[in-house]
């Protein structure tokens, strides 16, 4: 099993598509570990977006992200990581197709609704910077055998 950290970005509340999109990740059978509804403080957000500082994007992704509450998860699953990215659509969405998440609820890259790992190791590292280990919570879906 795999865990991948997936945020809902202020657009998806702002929008009340909080359930529609969870319902997606549920749907595939992923498994949610660990949630919470919060406002992202300015410095934390340019830590997790710390690769794109130098971007010409950087300053409205910052913007974007902290200017209203997010839901924070981390998803569990076989092959979670890239199963979710899949789910979700590329980040430019004028390449999104419809039927994934971007593809059918993002107008422009910038305020792309969703975040989620690309990697084990950027997984790892965002997991950490966002939860603490006493936020997750260790059980086992009733479908398991169903779905894997
Ligand atoms: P992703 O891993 O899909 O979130 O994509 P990136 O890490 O490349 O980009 C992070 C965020 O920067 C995106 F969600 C949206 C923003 N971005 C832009 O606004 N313009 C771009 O050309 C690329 C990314």
């Amino acid at each position: 099993m795999e865990r991948s950290f997936v945020m809902l970005k202020p657009g998806v509340l702002q929008r009340r598509l909080v359930g529609e999109i969870i319902n997606r990740l549920e749907k595939k059978g992923l498994t949610i570990v660990a949630m919470k509804l919060m406002a992202i403080p300015r410095e934390l957000a340019e830590t997790h977006y710390a690769e794109h500082k130098e971007k010409p994007f950087f300053s409205d992704l910052i913007s974007y992200i902290t200017s209203g509450p997010v839901v924070a998860m981390i998803v569990q699953g076989e092959d979670a990581i890239a199963s979710i990215r899949r789910l979700c659509g590329p980040t430019k969405v004028h390449e999104a197709q419809p039927g994934s998440i971007r593809g059918d609820f993002a107008g422009v890259t910038t305020k792309n609704v969703i975040h989620a790992s690309d990697a084990p190791a950027t997984a790892e590292r965002e997991i950490e910077l966002f939860f603490s280990p006493d936020e997750i919570v260790e059980y086992r879906a009733g479908d398991e055998d169903w779905v894997y």
